[in-house]
């Protein structure tokens, strides 16, 4: 029987990629964005019986109920969510940020992934299936300027843990996927749209891809029914960890 996946930000980076991979594997997918016509061109790729485009901004509830109740036949039993839309925005202190900034990442990166989620439960309950929610390692590893951002992914990963609690013996699997650096449109969007600053940042880094991290994703949800990987945490090899920082007046 074929499966369905539901995979929010798959006009770039991870949802794209995933998006791919899971055609590959067999599955359909529900692709989702606000760029309309990245998804057109997605499904044109993909084909149509493979995958349907359902476009909206995420923090608009009216709007993904909506496209979640226009869903086409086919596509309407999902079996696999995938919240991975989200974004950083900028990297300046607390004491200088923008709260504009920092309200796009709470309603993208929490509220939206928590209204989806819970629309999605009863399908997801009936049908066993999962949720795969991509937080960060800057989740779990502050660093300067990663303020909201990290506080976002920190509820993330949370999140996932309490849901997997919630859903104890419903067969229901939940995992958090916490990436390190990879190379995508995130830093592009983090810095409004700085191109140089984003290939600086990469340059000689060897970042993952957005393919190594669709592959996780494939690999999360491909295990045996009776396997639940609760938190899985990846970088490059060319990142790891530095000290405490000390401030000597
Ligand atoms: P990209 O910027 O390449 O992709 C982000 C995706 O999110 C786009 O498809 C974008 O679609 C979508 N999105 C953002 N805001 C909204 C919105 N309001 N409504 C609908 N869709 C939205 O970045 P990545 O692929 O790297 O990021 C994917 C996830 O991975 C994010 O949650 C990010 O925080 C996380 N992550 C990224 C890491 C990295 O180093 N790249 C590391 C760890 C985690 P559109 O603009 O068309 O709406
Ligand atoms: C993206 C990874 O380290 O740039 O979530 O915050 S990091």
């Amino acid at each position: 029987m074929t499966r369905t996946a539901l995979i929010t930000g798959a006009t770039s980076g991870f949802g794209a990629a995933a998006a791919r991979r899971f055609v590959a594997g067999g599955w359909r997918v529900i692709v989702t964005g606000r760029r309309a016509d990245r998804l057109q061109a997605l499904v044109d790729e993909l084909g149509a019986g493979n995958a349907h485009p359902a476009c909206f901004d995420v923090r608009d509830e009216a709007a993904m109920r909506a496209a979640l109740a226009a869903l086409p036949g086919d596509f309407a039993n999902v079996d696999l969510l995938v919240n991975n839309a989200g974004l950083a925005l900028g990297t300046l202190a607390a004491q200088n940020a923008s709260l504009d900034d920092w309200r796009t990442m709470i309603d993208t990166n929490i509220t939206s992934l928590v209204v989806l989620t819970q629309a999605l439960l009863p399908t997801l309950i009936e049908r066993k299936g999962a949720v795969i929610n991509i937080s960060s390692i800057a989740g779990s590893y502050p660093y300067p300027g990663g303020n909201v951002y990290g506080g976002s992914k920190a509820f993330v990963t949370q999140f996932s843990l309490g849901l997997r609690s919630d859903l104890h013996g419903t067969g229901v699997r939940v995992t958090s996927i916490e990436p390190g650096m990879a190379e995508t449109e995130f830093t592009l969007v983090r810095t409004h749209g700085d191109q140089l600053a984003s290939d600086k940042l990469y340059a000689g880094a060897q970042p993952m891809t957005a393919e190594d991290i669709a592959e996780q994703i494939w690999h999360v949800a491909t295990l045996p029914a009776h396997l639940n990987i609760n938190r899985l945490e990846i970088m490059p090899v060319t990142q790891s960890f530095a000290g405490f920082q000390v401030f000597r007046g």
